[in-house]
This record gives structure tokens, sequence and C-alpha cells, in this order.
């Protein structure tokens, strides 16, 4: 998987590179992550890569020629789509993570200030793609979150097969509660059943956890998980 990003801080991207399993990914050849600064692209000499706003408003927006020449680069060695991260896009979630780690690579490309260029959308954006309903400073970290759940994902990465298993088997559902040594902690107990050396009774017990919160927590899944979510179909029409 060769994965390009574009981003004026590209040492933030050693969160990725620098730890777990995403550089294990790196390390092994499973993943290869080139990062691209926009500023390299600048052509006078205060490496401008922001602009004021056409229309005024508060903010900077980003410039589209050190943008348009940076994507250019990394597209010359990076097969697939191009991934904008914006809070306008779509609502990243594992079934795109799946896609994407399907692919060969894609580029991500990251913005700052109040925005890029919208012709550089136009022209060269295939994706956008917005993490969650939250105020963040720039796309960095949307990308790396992306670049962390594919990951995982990717044949030959520790523990994938496993992992894409147990994901399947709970489908929609939130974790059952985890425990270790010792058994009492600050006073609290290891709940029995763990200890009892019945599978069949603990896959049970973890199963009801599951839903106990899932339906408490995430209504919303619980709803598709017991297939009584509204689908939309309309029996009469
Ligand atoms: C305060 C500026 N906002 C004006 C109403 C617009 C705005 C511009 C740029 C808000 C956030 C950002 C920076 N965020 C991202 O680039 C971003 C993001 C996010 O903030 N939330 C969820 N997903 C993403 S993906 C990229």
């Amino acid at each position: 998987m060769k994965i390009s990003t574009v981003s004026i801080f590209p040492s933030m991207f050693e969160a990725v590179t620098g730890y777990g399993m995403t550089r294990l990914a790196i390390d092994r050849g499973i993943l290869a992550l080139k990062i691209f600064n926009p500023r390299d692209f600048t052509l006078d000499r205060n490496r401008t890569v922001d602009g004021r706003p056409y229309g005024g408003g508060p903010g900077m927006v980003m410039k589209p020629e050190p943008l348009s020449r940076c994507l250019d680069e990394a597209r010359k060695t990076t097969p697939g789509p191009v991934v904008f991260m914006t809070p306008q896009g779509t609502l990243f979630n594992q079934s795109m993570a799946e896609g994407l780690a399907r692919l060969d690579g894609f580029t991500l490309l990251t913005g700052r200030y109040e925005g890029i260029d919208e012709r550089i959308v136009e022209s060269r954006v295939d994706l956008e793609v917005s993490i969650g309903d939250v105020v963040l400073t720039g796309g960095e970290i949307p990308s790396m979150m992306i670049i962390d759940a594919i990951s995982r994902l990717l044949p030959g990465v520790l523990g994938n097969s496993e992992s894409a298993e147990q994901d399947s088997f709970s489908q929609g559902m939130l974790d059952y509660p985890h425990y270790t040594r010792p058994e009492i902690f600050e006073g609290r107990a290891v709940p029995g059943v763990l200890l009892s050396g019945n599978h069949e009774k603990i896959r049970m017990w973890r199963m009801e956890q599951s839903r106990i919160r899932t339906r408490k927590r995430r209504p919303d899944l619980f709803a598709r998980w017991a297939g009584t979510e509204d689908t939309g179909d309309c029996p009469h029409h």
C-alpha cells in the first residue's frame, strides 16, 4: 500500500511513522508513506502557502499553485484517488477504511487555515472525507486516523486476519469488558464467570455485556443490530 500525504506540517506524521503497528507496517514494507510539503513547491522567497480570501472574511486560504505542484509530484509515484480531508466531507467509517485498504494506494490532502482554494478541489480531488462532527485545527490528525485504521487491515500486519475475523464477529456491536490479574483490585473482583473455565458460559456472558452496553450507549447501533431500525423501506410502495 502506497500512501502519500500533502501537508505543511510533515513532522506531525512522525506520530504514525514512529510508533506501534503503523511503524511496524512501514518497517515490514507493507505500507509505504511519502510525505510532501507544499512549502517545498513555492517559488517566492517567503515560501508563501496562504493568501487572503477573495470576498473578505477572517483567516487565510491555502494558495492553489503550491498545492497543485505538490499534488502532481505526489501522484507521479502514488496510484489511486486524491482524498481531501475536510469538515465538509463524507463521514469516515470502518467500511470506508475497508474500501481504501483494498486499493494499491491513495493521496491524502490536508488543509490548514480556513480551507484550500476550491479550484484544487475541482481539478484534483476525487473524494472529500470528514472524521466526524467536531472542529479541529487541520486535516493532519484526520489523515493519520485514516492511515491508522487502514494499516491494521493490510495483509501481513501482525494479527491482521485474527482482528478482521473478530471485527466481523462483533459487527456493529460495542466490545465487552476486559480483565487481567490481579483477581481483586482496590476491592473490586473480576466477574466470577471469567474464572469459571466454562468457555460457553464466558462466550454468552461477553455477548450479553456487548448487547447491554450497545443498547445503553449506542442505541443507533443497537437498532441496526437488532433489526428494528427504520431502513426507509415502505411496504405500500
Ligand atoms: C473555524 C473555521 N471554520 C469556519 C466555520 C471552518 C474550518 C476550517 C478548517 C473548520 C475546521 C478546519 C480544520 N479541520 C479540518 O481540516 C478537518 C476536519 C475537522 O475539523 N473535523 C472533522 N474532520 C476533519 S477532516 C479535516
